[in-house]
């Protein structure tokens, strides 16, 4: 379907109207208690439930108030969690979203249709949830590097459960995730359960906006009630069966820490789809090639067996590793049509 295109004139419009919105609401922008219901006010997107969303007054108070809103049609499939809008209150029922402000970030994903959908936004870090079981694969955790990657927003690793490992287990995962700092990925460890690790990842995470995105089962909401436990999140059985989590959260939602920043939990998916990217792109969420991408002899180099392939002379020469190559072939052949 051909996106519409807007005037240079049309977009002038939309800027002023929203603006003035914006402006309206900052100067009434105050506790929800005190702002009168009907005027135009600076909210939080803090979950979106298909059609309703719920919005938190901005500033945030403690305790927390939300409220449900409807919103436009035009901003239905584009609000999330992490959006900051304009909203008027109802008086005796949910309000209106009229507007969404500028994103410094958003993550999205291609839903089954293909549609890349909003999942979250103005996040800071992406935190790439895995645990001692399921047991994670590299080529899982490069899938997820890469999307990151290329939306822009940096990641890092939380390998969770540990108390599920043995010594030799966890000895195995960490060799397994080595790679991974060398190419400038932190990665923190911990458990949910027994609560090791959980003052890093809290001191971690607290000043800015994360998401934790992950297989289903991996503990991401069982790890945001360890961290605030009056957040409630809904946590899930793993199947017997698959050893696989059974998709509990069903829709990201926002949570704050008391020292300041916030935290987003979302839905687990089995994958991150990559498929509606190119080859070259998806090459570029490799962020250790980078330095070597277009040093080819070939421009059209494929990086196998070409002469002069300078991502195979930085492994040579012990600049690349070599599981990340073979990680970028897999990942090319499981999404490209030939
Ligand atoms: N042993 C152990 N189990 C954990 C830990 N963290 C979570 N679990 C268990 O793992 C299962 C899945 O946890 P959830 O928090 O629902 O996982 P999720 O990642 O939010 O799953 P989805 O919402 O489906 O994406 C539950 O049975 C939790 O009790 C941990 O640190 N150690
Ligand atoms: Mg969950
Ligand atoms: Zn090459």
């Amino acid at each position: 379907m051909a996106k519409r295109r807007l005037s240079e004139q049309q977009v002038q419009r939309i800027r002023a109207s929203r603006d003035a919105k914006v402006q309206r609401a900052t100067q009434a922008a105050g506790a929800c208690e005190d702002a009168p219901s009907g005027d135009e006010k600076m909210g939080l997107v803090v979950g979106h439930y298909g059609s309703f969303v719920e919005i938190e007054p901005l500033p945030i108070t403690q305790p927390r108030c939300i409220y449900p809103c409807h919103f436009r049609a035009s901003l239905g499939s584009q609000l999330t969690a992490g959006d900051r809008v304009v909203y008027r209150s109802g008086t005796s029922g949910p309000g209106v979203v009229e507007a969404i402000m500028d994103r410094h970030s958003l993550l999205a994903r291609p839903d089954t249709r293909g549609m890349l959908r909003p999942v979250a936004a103005n996040v800071d870090f992406i935190v790439l949830v895995i645990a001692a079981s399921p047991t994670p694969s590299t080529a899982l955790i490069d899938r997820y590097l890469v999307a990151a990657e290329l939306q822009g927003i940096e990641v890092r690793l939380l390998l969770n459960k540990i108390d599920l490992a043995t010594p030799n287990e966890r000895a195995a995962l960490q060799e397994m995730l080595a790679v991974y700092p060398t190419i400038g990925y932190t990665i923190l460890e911990c458990s949910a359960h027994t609560g090791e690790g959980m003052a890093a990842l809290q001191q971690a995470l607290e000043a800015s906006i994360s998401i934790f995105v992950g297989q289903s089962g991996v503990g991401k909401s069982s790890l945001v009630n360890a961290l605030l436990p009056d957040a409630n999140a809904r946590v899930g059985e793993i199947s017997s069966a698959s050893q696989l989590g059974r998709h509990t959260t069903t829709n990201s939602r926002l949570f704050h820490f008391r020292a300041g920043g916030s935290i987003i939990d979302s839905p687990g998916i089995r994958e991150f789809g990559l498929w509606h990217l190119q080859a070259d792109q998806i090459v570029e969420g490799f962020r250790e090639f980078l330095p070597f991408l277009g040093q080819c002899r070939f421009s059209d180099c494929q990086h196998r067996k070409e002469p002069g392939c300078a991502l195979r002379e930085a492994i040579a020469e012990g600049k690349i590793n070599p599981a990340r190559l073979e990680s970028y072939f897999r990942l090319r052949e499981k999404t490209q049509a030939p």
